[in-house]
């Protein structure tokens, strides 16, 4: 049986990976589509350059669908936003923004389009301008959040909007993919749970910091930027939070958190780096191959009855 987001997206299973900036490359975007999933490759601050050759990877090891996540304040979105036309890109997610001067050159491409939302008026918008689906991100989620929580933004956005609607943020296991079905969400987009994939390659150090993570080291940090960030506490965000209501700490926020995630995805700086992760890091404890983790969603008998019954009911 299928879901609509299936039949939209070519996908066995209606999980989205999460595009997560220097996290999600072409490794673990392929080994989440070769298991059924839809992989996702995210852009985030990356020179154009870099998405290119890691889609080109990607298209080497896996013929299935894929997407990319073009993050709107990145100084590249431009390039990158016609760099997914020229390669044929199945399915483009957007972050950070709104990605309405791209939306119409990527219909004319015949690209799915996937803005990922949270709140009401972005997600009509993106409807009404053509948008194929909307992912819902409440603010559970790891890296840059909004406002509304997944259990409140998500059937608010679903009543909204007559489009597909992936629930985002807090989502990492079959309990809460069952929950998101319940809040009427299509499918579910899963990202922290996803860096410990084995085919992730984040240093070993992000992924130990995820598995070690307590309930009480989720912190939000940046609110004064008007990007606030989540990511797990350390020696930076404790740095970060003494900024926060200083003179000018707006600009130095941007500027240490700029160059940051690398430090912590690529060299795996336990003191300085920003090790982005949804509240959900508290919930899980070993590093597994993509396809376990997914298996281990949907193999669920609970799961497999929430899928039935979305779609002998939908909106309730
Ligand atoms: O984009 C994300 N998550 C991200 S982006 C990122 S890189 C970054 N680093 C430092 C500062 C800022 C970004 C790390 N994680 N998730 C999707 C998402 N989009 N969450 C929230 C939003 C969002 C917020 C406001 C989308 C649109 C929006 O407003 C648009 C408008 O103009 O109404």
């Amino acid at each position: 049986m299928k879901q609509r987001i299936d039949k939209l997206l070519g996908i066995q299973y209606p999980i989205i990976q999460g595009g997560m900036a220097w996290v999600s490359d072409a490794s673990l975007a392929a080994a989440v589509s070769n298991a059924g999933g839809l992989g996702v490759i995210a852009a985030g601050n990356a020179p154009a350059s870099w998405v290119k050759e890691q889609i080109i990877a990607l298209k080497e090891i896996c013929d299935k669908p894929f997407g990319v996540n073009v993050m709107l304040l990145s100084p590249f979105a431009d390039e990158i936003a016609q760099l997914v036309v020229e390669l044929e890109v199945p399915v483009v997610f957007t972050g950070a923004g709104n990605p309405r001067k791209y939306i119409d050159s990527w219909k004319e491409a015949g690209i799915k389009i996937l803005p990922v939302v949270a709140n009401k008026a972005l997600a009509q918008m993106m409807q009404k301008m053509g948008a194929d689906g909307v992912v819902a991100e409440g603010s559970e989620a790891g890296g840059h959040i909004g406002e509304l929580g997944t259990l409140v933004l998500v059937p608010m956005i679903v009543d909204a909007v007559d489009i597909p609607v992936v629930a985002a943020g807090g989502i990492c296991d079959a309990r809460t993919t069952v929950a998101a079905f319940a809040l009427g969400a299509d499918g579910v987009q899963v990202g922290t749970r996803f860096i410990l994939a084995e085919e992730c390659t984040a240093h070993d150090n992000y992924k130990s910091r995820v598995i070690r993570a307590k309930d009480v080291d989720s912190r939000v940090t940046g609110r004064v930027t008007g990007h606030p960030v989540r990511l797990l506490r350390n020696n930076l965000t404790r740095e970060l939070a003494k900024l926060e209501y200083s003179e000018n700490g707006a600009e130095k926020i941007e500027e240490i958190g700029a160059g940051s995630l690398r430090i912590a995805v690529v060299e795996g700086d336990l003191k300085e780096g920003s090790f982005m992760a949804g509240q959900c890091a508290c919930r899980m404890d070993k590093v597994e191959p993509a396809k376990d983790i997914i298996s281990n969603i949907f193999d669920h008998d609970m799961v497999k009855q929430a899928l039935k019954l979305a779609q002998d009911g939908t909106k309730t």
